[in-house]
């Protein structure tokens, strides 16, 4: 077993259920020669990277909804391909549709201009004019549920670069500029 597919696993172990692995993992019931017996084989293409983040959401502004919420975001890249997934619990008062991206920057408490600009493959480029949607940037807008979850997914044809990053998760939803209100929270995501 590779490293990278021990990464996916780990994933799973935090996780429980993750969306883009569900198909594999049920392709998986065909165990391959050398796999042993209780271990799942997943398929991950050698140009896989994995990065995940679990934890309580960090506060950019007082007193709103996500102050006793949690987070876990998972990015899957398959060469230029990527998934990003994103489940958020514990949210107060439930309801409510947000914007929520990656940003290129860290996720600092209290600082949410920290997490700098939208991850934008026309910035990172340096392409003009840079375009704002989500072919270009990873947008994970979310209803909350009566019970105080959400989750969202998206599949982006670019494999964004490392970095010491972040998912800003804003007042409103997405407006058709790329645009979604104050940075009410935040949850990091590293990967090299
Ligand atoms: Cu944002």
């Amino acid at each position: 077993m590779t490293g990278r597919v021990r990464g996916v696993l780990a994933v799973v172990g935090v996780l429980g259920v993750v969306g883009v692995i569900a198909g594999p993992m049920a392709a998986a019931q065909n165990r391959p020669p050398g796999v042993p017996r209780g271990e799942i084989a997943i398929p991950v293409a050698p140009e896989s990277n994995v990065a995940s983040s679990n934890g309580p959401l960090r506060q950019l502004q007082p007193g709103g909804p996500f102050r006793t919420a949690r987070g876990v975001v998972v990015l899957v890249s398959h060469g230029a391909r990527t998934t990003v997934r994103l489940h958020v619990t514990g949210v107060k008062p439930a309801g409510g549709t947000f914007g929520a991206h990656l940003h290129t920057g860290p996720c600092v408490a209290g600082d949410g201009a920290a997490a700098g600009p939208h991850y934008n493959t026309d910035a990172i480029a340096g392409r003009k004019p840079v375009r704002m949607d989500r072919e270009r940037e990873i947008w994970l807008d979310f209803t909350v549920s009566p019970t105080g979850a959400a989750t969202a997914s998206t599949v982006v044809p670019f494999a964004p670069t490392p970095g010491n990053r972040s998912i800003v998760i804003h007042q409103e939803p997405t407006n058709s500029h790329g645009a979604a209100g104050p940075r009410l929270a935040c949850l990091p995501l590293t990967w090299n």
